[in-house]
């Protein structure tokens, strides 16, 4: 077993030592169409062990055709009344394009990857920008809405 910086590694197992935490961070989650896969995405934001009101979680939308915004509107509602997070919004990105489709479509069509990762990447900037103007934070952290499973510790 070693000590480095205050976290105890033995083996590929990782123990945190209790900290006093600090940092605000603000969580970035660029979504459309999420509709399905937003209550896991809840679930697992509610499960993060970091101390929650100093957690932001900024949602940015744009382009739906399905309830994304309404439902990520209720969740941001939730994590700030029943999950105590710093603050929770849902912005309106004003930001079309991109590429629709299912999954399979939207990832295997090769001639479509070059411009649909620059529009998400320009979706990204356009949420941290706003992040930047309307708060002050210590970290950045993007997360997709899509992404199944996060460990409880992953701010930490
Ligand atoms: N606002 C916005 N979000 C998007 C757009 N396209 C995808 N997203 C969201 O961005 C995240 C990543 O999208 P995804 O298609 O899974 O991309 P990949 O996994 O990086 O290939 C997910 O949370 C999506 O809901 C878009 O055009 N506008
Ligand atoms: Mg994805």
């Amino acid at each position: 077993m070693c000590n480095i910086r205050g976290t105890h590694y033995l083996g590929y197992a990782v123990t945190l030592t209790e900290t006093n935490y600090t940092q605000t961070v603000v969580i970035l989650t660029p979504i459309r169409n999420a509709e399905k896969s937003l209550e896991t995405f809840q679930t697992q934001i509610m499960n993060l062990s970091y101390p929650h009101n100093l957690i932001s979680v900024f949602f940015g939308e744009y382009g739906s055709t399905d309830k994304t915004f309404a439902k990520a509107l209720n969740i941001s509602q939730d994590l700030k009344r029943f999950g105590s997070f710093r603050d929770s919004r849902v912005i309106n990105l004003q930001m079309s394009g991109g590429i629709y489709g299912s999954d399979d479509f939207r990832h295997k069509v090769l001639g479509y990857q070059k411009y649909r990762r620059s529009h998400l990447e320009a979706v990204r900037n356009r949420l941290v920008r706003y992040a930047l103007q309307n708060g002050a934070f210590d970290q950045v952290l993007w997360i997709d809405s899509d992404v199944e499973e996060f460990p409880t510790d992953l701010v930490r």
